[in-house]
């Protein structure tokens, strides 16, 4: 059902960029008149927690770049609530702040809030997680990663790893926070392109809600009701970082005995890759920060933006990782 919601809306917003509609054609949040008062931009931002290493870098990236673009930033923290971030969006909408910002912790269930925003002129940016509503004109872009993308990115590497072989893989998998836009296309994306081939099957499959703390709890978990498991899919490092712990703990050699797969690519999962624990590692970069910045800047000045902003991104295997370390920003 999300996916069916989420594939229309997607295709409504692609069709949406290619014709140039969907931005702003006046100021819409009174530009310079805002909260600040002083010509600054004024953005409310509403993040989604701190629960992961791209989380954190995220909100680095969000918040230096606010400074060095002059922004007047109102940052808040939902700590993976939704109802912490309505509560956030009303009061910015309160504070008539000249543009709100979110990264929506799960997809569905925005319409009346971003109604409210759209009501009292504010402009709203989606930054890396997208929502299912299916009016597009509530939002004025969205900002961030093609998670389905990255799903398959990690579902070619293992059609890859295994193409030799006829034999059956059992793959678990560590979804994130369950009703975001990343566990559910990361999960669509790999399970789209590993059904091609009907000895992969996804033998368990459940939410570590993007924390190592819970990625560790739930392998643990799949190690006893699972026999002979060959590969883990994380959706992200953190959760991987965590199985890492859980399969040592059973006494079994993380990379070896089972193959990880994860996304995002932080350091701490790169340095897990390039000493071989982690096998390959999508990335999903976190550095959404200055983009971010010019797109506030221009949607309050009324001028045309992109209805959907993409980031790049790689792949990493050990060896990449091993080169990519020592300069690695997040
Ligand atoms: O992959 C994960 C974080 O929404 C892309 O959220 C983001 C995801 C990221 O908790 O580590």
């Amino acid at each position: 059902m999300f996916r069916k919601v989420s594939a229309f809306v997607l295709a409504g917003v692609v069709a949406t960029a290619m014709t140039g509609c969907g931005s702003t054609s006046a100021p819409a949040g009174g530009a310079g008149g805002g909260a600040a008062g002083d010509g600054k931009i004024t953005m409310g931002f509403s993040q989604v927690g701190a629960e992961s290493g791209w989380r954190t870098a995220n909100t680095k990236s969000v918040q230096e770049s606010a400074k060095t673009a002059g922004v007047e930033l109102k940052f808040s923290d939902a700590q993976q609530k939704q109802e912490n971030q309505i509560k956030a969006i009303r009061s910015f909408v309160q504070q008539k702040v000249d543009v709100i910002a979110f990264s929506p912790v799960v997809e569905s269930g925005w319409d009346t809030v971003l109604k409210e925003a759209q009501n009292a002129k504010i402009p709203v940016i989606l930054t890396d997680r997208a929502v299912d509503s299916t009016d597009t004109t509530l939002y004025k872009t969205f900002l961030g990663s093609d998670f389905v993308e990255e799903g398959k990115k990690a579902g070619q590497w293992l059609v890859e790893e295994y193409k030799d072989s006829a034999d059956p893989v059992n793959i678990v998998e560590l979804q994130g926070t369950t009703g975001s836009a990343p566990a559910n296309d990361r999960k669509a994306g790999f399970a789209e392109v590993i059904a091609a081939e009907p000895k992969f099957k996804i033998a368990a499959s459940q939410t570590g809600d993007f924390t190592r703390a819970k990625g560790k709890e739930v392998m643990e978990a799949f190690l006893k009701s699972t026999p002979d498991i060959d590969v883990l899919y994380a959706h992200n490092d953190d959760m991987g970082l965590g199985a890492i712990e859980a399969i040592e703990g059973a006494g079994k050699v993380p990379g070896k005995d089972i193959k990880i797969i994860t996304v995002d690519a932080v350091k701490d999962g790169m340095q897990a890759l390039a000493d071989g624990k982690i096998s390959f590692i999508v990335e999903c970069s976190p550095l959404l920060g200055p983009q971010l910045m010019d797109l506030a800047k221009k949607v309050v000045a009324g001028e045309q933006v992109p209805a959907r902003v993409v980031t790049e991104e790689t792949t990493f295997t050990q060896e990449q990782a091993k080169q990519a370390l020592p300069t690695r920003q997040y």
